[in-house]
């Protein structure tokens, strides 16, 4: 899959340059960028190209083809990202998340809706130009569901991906319409037009629980206080969290994400029976976080500091989400469960980042 171009040489003739196909990584200095570049670089298949409103750290830079320093706003910038590289595959992770995007809500929806469709319309247009579609990793969130009380919480337990579609923050229901306007895209994309144009966009998406990495911190989140706790225990800082220590939502460790976004993206298409799947590893409470934390950071300072708020949020997400169409369609199967994450993952590479 090679796209080439005849470029006159000093000599008069012409010489044929290959452009190989790359992979576009939005929002790449964030969490699951971090981990997906070192991935990919790795594997060395593809050549990444990354977009971020601030300059990668240069451990990560040194891997990729290209940086683009810039907003997902910024079209005339997607304009030339567009002119110089054949994407073939988007992996687009900018996003505002659900704590910061309350407090500036039409920002968030500029940045977390705007801007997915400046991206999705970015990635029709690619298609269009090299002749296939361009697959289009969207990472939508639990925060998409809102579950209506504790005691509906309780009662739902495993949710399924159509029930509780009625969030309560503009994250949430930002990326439930995302999900849905990359639906759009793959499916039904000016429908009325003389030529069929929608499948330009091949569209995946899943639904993250609480991510929890090793090494970096997330900042603007609400489940962040999972990730917060165990870097503050091994930095040796003390931590208020801001959540009750029965609060229990989903989590997943960072390297099951980044193996998730990845198997999704090489699934066979005709094996995808939607376009947005839930996805779990373990579920659990604060109290058994912050325990198995201080179990490894005996020194660990630790106190409760509710903050009814951001409760509020919490208590709106599941408890647990039904991954089986994700371990059915494209064999989605979690490496890390609690203990694993924890014993295998978490605590020997948090503890290492911080000696
Ligand atoms: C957040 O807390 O906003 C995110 C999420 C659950 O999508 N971590």
């Amino acid at each position: 899959d090679v796209c080439s171009s005849d470029l006159p040489t000093g000599s008069g003739r012409r010489a044929t340059v290959i452009r190989k196909p790359v992979v576009l990584i939005t929002g790449a200095g964030g969490e699951i960028g971090h981990g997906l570049i070192a991935h990919l670089a790795n594997e060395g298949r593809h050549s990444v190209v990354t977009l971020d409103v601030n300059p990668l750290e240069p451990s990560l830079a040194r891997l990729v083809q290209r940086e683009f320093t810039g907003s997902i706003m910024d079209t005339s910038l997607l304009e030339r990202i567009l002119a110089e590289f054949e994407v073939e595959t988007i992996y687009h992770l900018a996003a505002l998340l659900s704590t910061r995007s309350e407090f500036t809500p039409v920002t968030a929806h500029q940045i977390n809706v705007e801007g997915t469709l400046n991206l999705l319309e970015f990635a029709q247009r690619e298609a269009k130009s090299h002749g296939r579609p361009v697959t289009f990793l969207y990472p939508s969130s639990i925060a998409a569901y809102g579950l209506p009380d504790l005691e509906t919480k309780r009662r739902a337990g495993r949710v399924q991906e159509d029930a509780f579609n009625t969030p309560s923050t503009m994250y949430g229901a930002n990326k439930l319409y995302c999900e849905q306007l990359g639906r759009y895209y793959a499916k039904f994309y000016k429908q009325l037009a003389a030529e069929p144009q929608s499948g330009r966009v091949d569209f995946r998406s899943v639904r993250f629980p609480g991510l929890i990495s090793a090494l970096t911190v997330p900042s603007g989140g609400t489940s962040d206080y999972a990730p917060e706790m165990i870097h503050a225990a091994a930095k040796g800082e003390p931590y208020a969290c801001f959540v009750r220590p029965d609060t229990r939502i989903p989590f997943m460790a960072m390297p099951d994400a980044i193996d998730a976004l990845l198997a999704l993206a090489t699934a066979p298409r005709a094996s995808l029976s939607r376009t947005t799947y839930n996805l779990a590893a373990f579920s659990a409470s604060a109290d058994e976080i912050r325990r198995v934390t201080v179990d490894a950071f005996p020194e660990a300072e630790f106190t409760w500091a509710v903050d009814e708020k951001r409760q509020a949020i919490v208590d709106s997400w599941p408890a647990d989400v039904d991954d089986s169409a994700a371990r059915r369609d494209w064999g989605f199967l979690p490496k890390y469960d609690r203990v694993r994450a924890f014993d295998d993952y978490l605590i020997p590479t948090v503890t290492e980042r911080y000696r």
